[in-house]
């Protein structure tokens, strides 16, 4: 860049910027290179949304990459410096991996709460009980993600038996490593440490009062996020309220979310799939191609669900996710053809606009 330094506004970035946190009508970013560095706002455009390569339009999310122009100091008729002109989002990069959940927003039906990242961290608590409906929950989030699912179990020094626990999450938790750990002792972390290479981005998702943030806090070696631990003048609780990218150790990123209470599964038949290898595996099995698992002769599950090979709970939950993982493809084929009709009347209103104000 050969124009002289800003005189008012931050100097020109260089190089892609990472967003470690979007609010409505801004973002934070930090260097992609320099996730340490201190975090600077970059305004949004009035809608909120940034460009992608192809000129669409979307909400930015933690764990984005992003380019930030700032305008030429020199104004856009070479009249002199135009100090006011604040930086902005020139374009957003593509996702490596996004970790969607359903969104009742009526704008959009998916929210993608983290991009790029590497590994999703289940967290759930062995105290009280895990619930492994959730569990199989979000590791369908997970697997849909693109990024490698880890399920971490905290809160062992709560329990008696935390390596029993562990095996009857392992059990729903195929193909995935599933760590127990304990802050306060310090027990299990070296495992997830060995996670943290740097350019590693990590996002923990799970209940609230799961212990994400103290494990955060834990991994990063620092207070970055507040905790569930009562304030010292006793009024409320600190909580996570929003979502946020903290630089740990060597160079890895991890993502903090508030605690999601029933996130809604977008459509991903090949994510319940991996979720759920034991029952796919099963349902290849019946003699009918589209088996329902309920009459049909010759079918695998049902056979399965009588000698008790596969859990009724476990089948139970297949069906659940199945189903609105279903619901929410046939919502979304609602919403893009509805889409589709107002695009077309727009076109078609604008050319006789046009055909209108020829002379
Ligand atoms: N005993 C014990 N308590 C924990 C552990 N991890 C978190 N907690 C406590 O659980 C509560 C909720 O933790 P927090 O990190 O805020 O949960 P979050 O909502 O998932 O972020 C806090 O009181 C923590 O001190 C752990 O490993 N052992
Ligand atoms: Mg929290
Ligand atoms: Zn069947």
């Amino acid at each position: 860049m050969t124009s002289p330094a800003h005189p008012h506004g931050p100097a020109p970035a260089a190089g892609p910027a990472l967003v470690v946190r979007a609010d409505r009508g801004a973002v934070l970013v930090v260097p992609a290179d320099d996730v340490a560095a201190a975090p600077r706002r970059v305004a949004l455009d009035r809608d909120g949304l940034v460009p992608q390569p192809d000129g669409t339009r979307v909400p930015p999310t933690v764990g984005d990459v992003v380019d930030v122009a700032v305008p030429d100091v020199a104004g856009p008729d070479g009249a002199g410096p135009d100090g006011d002109a604040p930086p902005r989002v020139a374009v957003l990069h593509p996702r490596r991996t996004a970790l969607v959940r359903d969104s009742a927003d009526r704008t959009s039906l998916a929210q993608v709460m983290a991009a790029n990242v590497d590994v999703v961290l289940v967290v759930e608590h062995l105290d009280p009980d895990p619930d492994l409906g959730r569990v199989e929950r979000l590791l369908t989030l997970a697997w849909r993600s693109g990024a490698t699912p880890v399920v971490v179990l905290t809160k062992a020094d709560l329990v008696p038996d935390p390596a029993g626990m562990a095996a009857e999450v392992a059990a729903v938790a195929l193909g995935v490593d599933v760590h127990t750990v304990s802050v306060p002792t310090g027990d299990g972390l070296d495992p997830l440490r060995a996670l943290l290479r740097p350019g590693v981005a990590l996002v923990a998702v799970g209940p609230s009062g799961a212990g994400k943030s103290t494990l955060v806090n834990a991994l990063a070696g620092r207070e970055v996020m507040a905790t569930g631990e009562r304030r010292a003048d006793g009024r409320g609780r600190h909580t996570t309220t929003h979502r946020e990218l903290v630089p740990l150790a060597d160079g890895a990123v991890l993502v903090d979310t508030p605690g999601i209470r029933g996130v809604g599964l977008v459509a991903d038949e090949d994510a319940l799939d991996a979720t759920f290898a034991d029952v796919a595996a099963l349902a290849a099995r019946c003699r009918f191609r589209d088996c329902a698992h309920g009459t049909e002769p010759g079918c695998a599950v049902r056979e399965a669900l009588a000698t008790g090979e596969l859990a009724e709970r476990r089948y139970d939950s297949w069906r659940r996710l199945a189903k609105e993982a279903a619901w929410h493809a046939q919502r979304t084929d609602a919403r893009l053809a509805a889409e589709e009709r107002a695009r077309r009347r727009r076109a078609t209103r604008d050319y006789h606009r046009d055909v209108r104000a020829r002379p």
